[in-house]
């Protein structure tokens, strides 16, 4: 049997290079997405021998270079079976009153239009082929408000009706959507989000057990794994310690 390719966008961090060795591990070829091409790089040496794999080095929110990228992928490459849409981050987490502009910018151009722009330029060849699977990931975020979360909420709930909407109007063109919705991941988001202060990033994952990025990928795997006649429509997961996103059970 042909093995598949899957394009994952955010492969150098967390949840999305989790993902990309599991994949590899299952014999899925692979076409890497990120800025950091060093980080590319090594992921696509050590994944090689496992599978096929090929990267492209690029900012999700440049819609050129989205266009220029994808339609540089090599013909082997070129069907593409999987689509994990996992690009994203959080900028900030500051009242809506004292919110810096340029990180709602970031958010709402990365998280949302990012995803729209990847999805734009892979759809039309899953619809002619008639045969492809997308999985959004989105988050808790996307299910509810936190305080400070304003934006970055306001972006994942907009993954979440994007996840409806690309379902609604894909699923008899043959083509699988879901949406993966996470509550909290020790991956380098909270690094991001407090723009590299790690102490404040650290005490995100303190005092209780976060999942892991492999628990997601996990996740991912099986979803993406399933017979064709099963779709996970959207899915959430949170550690156990989580009840919601602003309780949590922590020791401290
Ligand atoms: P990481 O910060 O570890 O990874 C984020 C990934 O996104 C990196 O590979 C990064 O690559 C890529 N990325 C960010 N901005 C851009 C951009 N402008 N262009 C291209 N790629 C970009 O975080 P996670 O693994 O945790 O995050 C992955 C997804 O999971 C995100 O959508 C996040 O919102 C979501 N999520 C995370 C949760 C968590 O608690 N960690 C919970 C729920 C959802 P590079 O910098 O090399 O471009
Ligand atoms: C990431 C989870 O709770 O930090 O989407 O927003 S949270």
């Amino acid at each position: 049997m042909d093995k598949k390719t899957a394009l994952i966008t955010g492969a150098t961090s967390g949840i999305g290079k989790a993902t990309a060795i599991l994949f590899a591990e299952n014999g899925i070829n692979l076409i890497l997405c990120g800025r950091r091409k060093d980080r590319l790089d090594t992921l696509q040496r050590e994944l090689s021998e496992k599978v096929k794999v090929h990267y492209l080095s690029f900012d999700v929110r440049n819609k050129e270079a989205v266009f220029n990228a994808i339609n540089s992928i090599p013909s082997e490459f070129k069907n593409i079976d999987i689509l994990i849409n996992n690009a994203g981050n959080a900028h900030g987490l500051a009242p809506i009153d004292q919110g810096e502009i340029d990180d709602w910018d970031a958010m709402m151009d990365i998280n949302v239009k990012g995803l729209l722009y990847v999805s734009k330029a892979i759809i039309p060849g899953m619809v002619a082929r008639k045969k492809g699977h997308i999985i959004n990931i989105g988050s808790t975020a996307g299910k509810e408000v936190y305080p400070g979360g304003n934006v970055y909420c306001a972006s994942k709930h907009a993954v979440d009706a994007i996840n409806q909407g690309m379902r609604l109007d894909l699923h008899a063109k043959g083509i699988k959507v879901g949406a993966i919705n996470p509550g909290l991941v020790e991956t380098e988001f909270s690094k991001v989000r407090f723009k590299g202060d790690t102490e404040k990033a650290d005490k995100v994952y303190q005092g209780y057990t976060p999942l892991t990025p492999e628990d997601i990928a996990e996740i991912i795997y099986f979803t993406i794994s399933r017979p064709a006649h099963v779709n996970i429509a959207d899915l959430i997961v949170m550690p156990s310690d989580q009840a919601s996103s602003t309780i949590v059970n922590k020791t401290e």
